[in-house]
């Protein structure tokens, strides 16, 4: 077994990883779904503009909705920035109560609150802005 061409396999190694780094990439610029949060290893920059949420703090929110599914408990909110939480972007939620969904309609501005369960983020209150009044 010739020791000096021990070399050579890290650098066929190292090829072959750049190759498959350079697939994930190209994989990555292909048209994706909205909110696939599936990044690994987050720039600190990104750590800081979507901070980790506090355990059942209520975040107050202001969106529009976008869909709701009264079937399976969710809704779709296109959402303002949400102090300490997350820019603003369109989401779904699941709702504590589906009964919350029953007084809001698809285009509806609307005020509501989230809190992290530890599990997910669900919308504990949700309400209809109101247009009407002054
Ligand atoms: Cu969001």
């Amino acid at each position: 077994m010739p020791n000096e061409h021990n070399w050579v396999r890290p650098l066929i190694c190292l090829t072959i990883l750049s190759i498959f780094m350079t697939m994930g990439c190209a994989r990555q610029l292909q048209p994706q779904k909205v909110e696939t949060p599936a990044q690994p290893a987050p720039t600190v920059d990104q750590a800081i503009a979507a901070p980790s949420p506090i355990t059942n703090k209520p975040y107050p929110g202001v969106g529009i909705v976008k869909l709701i599914n009264h079937k399976e408990g969710w809704i779709e909110i296109n959402h303002e920035p949400i102090p300490d939480l997350m820019p603003a972007m369109e989401m779904e939620w699941s709702v504590q109560k589906r009964s919350l969904l029953d007084h809001v309609s698809v285009g509806d501005k609307v005020n509501f609150t989230i809190v992290d369960t530890g599990k997910a983020q669900i919308i504990t209150e949700l309400k209809r802005m109101n247009e009407q009044k002054k």
